[in-house]
């Protein structure tokens, strides 16, 4: 059975008693439960299946729907929620995730939400209409991971909204609708899923509606434990020791209050109580203000961060690669399909397809960039420029970082022009930003680059196998489904790959 027992709105005043209490509270410090979040793109249904969780819908809904007067939600609301004898908040987001650049009222939004959810997230319901997953929604995933962080997903529920009448009877029926990519995604939250009811086919008070609603239910309690990272954790703390300083503010004004009002009178002390009451009441205000930019600061910088780490691990956009028939291009010509030199053994030249080309193009942030000058087999110099954190092969075939190459010391492996690898010895490295650059795979994992055998990876574990298998799905993928992506933005998986590599590595450091 599910309970309101109170509903507050960003901005809403508090009712002050109009003399004191010891109960004092503030409606920003409240929010002591885990959350339910609700999240998806605008319009899928959140605010409709936040109203039908909490058993209030039509003329008496909590969350504003679409359908009603004022369009469509631009602050997360929430409402207390009972599932049996657990009480949870559960915030319906205005579709924050809808973009994965998130301008600064969606950057404030995301704070208030995360300062919403200092208690643990017990479940993210991620709405979306029973069709397909698009782009739009793609990004809603990519917001949730680049705030809440991948571990999120363990606790992410996917619910259709807009199912067709006989797919919501029959769960059956419904799974055999669902292409790959729904099949994938609902994998990825570990299977848990379930149906919002489309309330014109089963409005509340079906049996339908009630178990569609339940079986949600049932999912939610399912999960194990309260998801939390260090963001929530040290924003709970902050509020916890807020709340403390604002219950012994309030007792010391008690005190006083008692004490003036047995000397000077009843009139004079409310007075006097009042006056201090502001006065703890901006102080708490300011407090607050000032976590929730500190938020908005560490969400932007992790942005920021993001965005910078997406650049790296390329080469250089006139780094020059052979093709099979023979000619030498530049990789700015490169497409997906392509095969161009990856290997050179037992006096054989080997070729390999770019199956996936990660990103390309001329960015609008610069890189930083090792350049590599070496002395070819023929007497002539020869450059490769790639970032720090990009692989080649010394001449134990081990992969090392550009910028770990030694001048005078490490021997790379330098094709001689007659089929054969020569260990090299790097002559000098000096370190360049460029703004044009292209990261790619072949199916060998290497590329022969300025004639250098060279690693397609970067920025990973330093294993050249390990990282062929990671790649190992989309390798096979690409086989049945050619990738045509070729563009700027870093590519879903290899972003995914990334995004993972980079909470796991935080999650290593800490010990
Ligand atoms: N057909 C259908 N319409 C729905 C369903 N869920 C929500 N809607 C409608 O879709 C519109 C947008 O829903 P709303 O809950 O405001 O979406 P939000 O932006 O995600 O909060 C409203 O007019 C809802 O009545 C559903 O399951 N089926
Ligand atoms: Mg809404």
């Amino acid at each position: 059975m599910n309970i309101i027992t109170s509903y507050f709105r960003k901005n809403q005043e508090v009712k002050e008693e109009p003399k004191p209490s010891n109960e004092e509270q503030s409606s920003q410090f409240n929010i002591n439960v885990p959350v339910i979040l609700l999240i998806g793109k605008t319009g899928a249904g959140k605010s409709t299946l936040g109203n039908h969780l909490l058993k209030f819908s039509g003329e008496r809904s909590i969350f504003e729907t679409s359908g009603s007067f004022s369009s469509c939600t631009s602050q997360s609301n929430s409402a207390v929620y009972k599932i049996r004898d657990k009480t949870y908040i559960i915030i319906d987001t205005p579709g924050i995730f809808d973009t994965n650049r998130p301008n600064e009222d969606v950057l404030d939004e995301i704070s208030r939400t995360v300062q919403k959810c200092a208690y643990g997230i017990r479940a993210i319901l991620f709405v979306f209409e029973a069709k397909r997953l698009t782009d739009e929604q793609k990004n809603v995933i990519d917001g949730i991971s680049t705030f809440f962080g991948e571990e999120a997903f363990l606790y992410m529920v996917s619910v259709f909204s807009n199912c067709k009448k006989l797919s919501t009877e029959n769960s059956e029926e419904f799974k055999k609708s669902w292409n790959v990519e729904v099949r994938m995604f609902v994998n990825r939250m570990g299977y848990r899923w379930a149906i919002s009811p489309n309330p014109d086919i089963f409005p509340p008070g079906t049996h339908i509606h009630a178990k569609c609603l339940e079986n949600l239910e049932n999912t939610i309690n399912s999960l194990d434990g309260v998801y939390t990272n260090e963001l929530l954790e040290k924003t709970r703390k902050v509020q916890e020791d807020r709340a403390r300083i604002a219950r012994e503010e309030n007792e010391r004004r008690q005190k006083e209050y008692d004490e003036i009002k047995i000397t000077e009178g009843k009139a004079k002390a409310e007075a006097e109580y009042m006056k201090r009451k502001n006065e703890d009441d901006e102080r708490a205000r300011i407090a607050n203000e000032k976590q929730f930019n500190e938020l908005k600061n560490f969400l932007m910088n992790k942005i920021n961060d993001l965005e910078r780490k997406k650049g790296g691990g390329c080469f250089w956009l006139e780094t020059r690669v052979k093709l099979e028939s023979g000619r030498v291009i530049r990789m700015s010509e490169l497409q997906v399909g392509d095969r161009v030199l990856s290997n050179i053994k037992n006096g054989f030249e080997e070729f390999s397809e770019v199956y996936l080309i990660a990103h390309v193009g001329k960015f609008d942030h610069e890189e930083k960039f090792t350049k590599v000058g070496f002395t070819k087999p023929n007497g002539f110099k020869g450059h490769l420029q790639l970032t720090t954190t990009h692989y080649v092969f010394n001449e134990n075939l081990s992969i090392m970082f550009a910028k770990d190459l030694q001048p005078g010391k490490t021997r790379i492996l330098v094709s001689d022009g007659n089929n054969k690898l020569v260990p090299v010895i790097v002559d000098d490295i000096t370190i360049e930003w460029n703004d044009e650059y292209i990261s790619f795979y072949t199916r060998a994992g290497t590329v022969i680059a300025e004639g250098v055998l060279s690693s397609c990876y970067d920025d990973c574990p330093p294993s050249q196998s390990l990282m062929d298998l990671i790649f190992l799905p989309v390798r096979w993928w690409t086989v049945f489904k050619p990738s045509t992506h070729r563009e700027k933005r870093l590519h879903p998986y290899v972003q995914f790959l990334e995004t993972t590599y980079f909470y796991f590595f935080n999650f290593m450091a800490r010990f």
